[in-house]
């Protein structure tokens, strides 16, 4: 099993030990029991074309908010390269904030992929959708849709049919799930962001007043969501 030391900045002791820890004892089975950790893509900043200052301010300003209400569960901002500016913005803001390391950390990597190629245990991911919740259409998407097989979009169709911007939505992932089967993943929380893209729909033409504050509700319902997962 590859140690997620290499990929993940801050707290990357805590998750080695965890790694190495349950790989030891559970074989090829996914142990659920680890700490609660939720992976999150940065929402709306590549296909929704919002600002990355913009952005990074409100990922550190609700992760100082709701760190303290999710008990020992982690907050982990996943994005697929080092180069990501996202993270870089992010991580250096953490840092001035003091944000505790052990409950929020940055980590490069596949979010599809993190136990079985970081072997960063996430037992729910986060997605940066759309608002039918249909799979496809590029990005995080499309790479979750397709990672976690039919059952997904099945799950995702029972429980709701569509998003407005700012909000979230947990589904359960049956366990018949890829996803749930070798990464270890039980839930995944779609998340719509405001959209700054003329091409995709309710653009906001660039009112930064208004999408910031449909971001900043984004991620307050995603970690609301959650807190009410691991509680
Ligand atoms: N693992 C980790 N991070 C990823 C991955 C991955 N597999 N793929 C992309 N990212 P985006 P948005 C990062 O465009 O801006 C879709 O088509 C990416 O580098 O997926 O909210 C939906 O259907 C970036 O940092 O989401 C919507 O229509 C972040 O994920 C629309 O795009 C989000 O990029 C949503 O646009």
């Amino acid at each position: 099993i590859p140690s997620a030391h290499n990929n993940s900045e801050l707290g990357s002791k805590d998750i080695e030990g965890k790694a190495d820890k349950s790989s030891s004892s559970c074989h090829n089975q996914v142990s659920l029991d680890d700490t609660p950790t939720l992976a999150f893509p940065s929402i709306s900043t590549s296909d929704f074309q919002f600002n990355h200052d913009k952005a990074a301010d409100i990922i550190v300003e609700k992760v100082a908010e709701y760190s303290n209400k999710v008990g020992n569960a982690r907050l982990v901002l996943v994005d697929l390269t080092h180069k990501s500016k996202i993270l870089s913005l992010v991580k250096s803001k953490a840092a001035e904030k003091k944000i505790d390391t052990q409950k929020f950390f940055t980590h490069v990597g596949d979010i599809t992929r993190l136990y079985s190629t970081g072997g960063l245990r996430c037992n729910v991911i986060a997605n940066a959708a759309n608002w039918r919740l249909k799979p496809g259409g590029g990005g995080v998407n499309a790479s979750i849709f397709d990672a976690a097989g039919p059952e997904l979009e099945s799950a995702t169709k029972n429980k709701v049919k569509t998003l407005s911007p700012g909000n979230a939505v947990a589904v359960p992932l049956p366990s018949s799930s890829p996803l749930f089967t070798r990464e270890g993943v039980t839930h995944v929380i779609h998340v719509l962001g405001p959209n700054m893209n003329p091409q995709r729909p309710n653009c906001l033409n660039n009112d930064y007043e208004k999408g910031c504050k449909v971001l900043q509700d984004a991620y307050a319902s995603l970690f609301e969501g959650f807190a009410s997962i691991v509680k």
